[in-house]
């Protein structure tokens, strides 16, 4: 399979139109891009790559209720979680059969969905890169318009894709390498991984523990190294471990080991304290996605985040006080109208 055609950024958001102007941005041959959002975006966009350089890039721009006539190569679904399905359901009869998706979504919500109901190959992705639109730069998030033109690609890290069932459909592996390649020669330095489901879930984990309490006291993510918030954490991860043993989830490094012996139950929290302390320290100065959303009033991806977790809790009889706690604080703001209930 080869991909010369058009890549559909649908969803360009910070971290959707990073990766579109990189693509489009990269040396030769660059990649043909359309930028598909709700509203129409302008074609003339500036990308600020980590090492402060300004790419300024002319993109196809389209919106859902108008897309370009020629259909895509792949189409990148870069979309917050919770608005991912309906995306998807608004594209999906515009699509030829057989189009490939990519999935960037956080969390384990409708990537498991996605992958069944799309008529195509479908790849998940997670990664550590950071990127934001120029404006959220701004202190007071409140009531502030993102820019329309200008992304900052600010932070190096690492993505990971794959299949959610290896090795279905055939070419799901083909497809992700040479993805892997391509963003590789991007800028985005890119893996096919055969355990993205592990992958995806390790990021929920670290997601989990901090993001909802970053939002719930509006601090950012250093903060949680400070009392009163680091027993919270660690009280967070004890029961985000327990959940995902049983899930059968171990953390990075620690996929081999089993997940019922108690030698290895305190191995694993202990990896599991680990990677999220080693992530806070990384982040230390930045504001975590879901307080973005909160002190912007918008929706969270709480219910991709902490969603799976309790549902994996309820079906195997876990306490999860702290969990269910932050959940209802997220969701009873999402009632009030984005509320600021803190
Ligand atoms: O991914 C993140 C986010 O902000 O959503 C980090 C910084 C890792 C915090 O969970």
């Amino acid at each position: 399979m080869t991909l010369p055609d058009t890549h559909w950024i649908v969803g360009p958001g910070a971290l959707g139109r990073m990766i579109g102007l990189r693509l489009a941005t990269r040396p030769a041959p660059p990649i043909a891009v359309a930028l598909i959002g709700r509203r129409l975006l302008p074609a003339e966009q500036t990308l600020v790559t980590p090492q402060g350089e300004t790419l300024s890039v002319h993109v196809t721009t389209a919106s859902l209720e108008s897309l370009p006539a020629a259909p895509p190569a792949v189409v990148h679904l870069t979309t917050k979680a919770y608005a991912a399905e309906a995306a998807h359901a608004a594209l999906a009869p515009h699509l030829p059969p057989g189009t490939p998706l990519v999935l960037w979504q956080n969390g384990f919500g409708c990537q498991p969905r996605l992958s069944r109901r799309h008529d195509g190959p479908v790849l998940c992705a997670t990664t550590t890169e950071g990127a934001y639109l120029e404006d959220n730069l701004e202190d007071h998030l409140e009531d502030k318009e993102t820019s329309d033109t200008r992304v900052v690609h600010a932070g190096k890290g690492e993505t990971l894709i794959g299949a959610l069932e290896e090795g279905y459909p055939e070419n799901a592996d083909t497809l992700a390498d040479e993805l892997a390649t391509m963003l590789t020669a991007a800028g985005l330095p890119t893996r096919r991984v055969s355990d993205i489901r592990q992958r995806l879930w390790q990021k929920l984990a670290v997601n989990a523990a901090i993001n909802p309490l970053v939002a719930r006291f509006g601090i950012r993510n250093g903060q949680l190294r400070d009392r009163p918030f680091r027993p919270m954490v660690e009280e967070i991860i004890v029961e985000v471990a327990g959940i995902l043993a049983a899930e059968g989830i171990a953390p990075p490094g620690l996929e081999g080991r089993g997940t019922t012996d108690s030698g290895h139950k305190s191995e694993r929290l202990a990896g599991w304290l680990a990677l999220v302390w080693r992530v806070v320290e990384g982040t230390a100065e930045n504001r975590a996605s879901m307080l973005q959303d909160v002190l912007a009033k918008r929706p969270t991806e709480h219910e991709a985040i902490l969603g799976p977790l309790l549902a994996v809790a309820r079906a195997h009889d876990l306490a999860t006080p702290r969990l269910a706690e932050l959940a209802g604080w997220l969701e009873a703001r999402e009632l009030a109208g984005s509320a600021d209930t803190c």
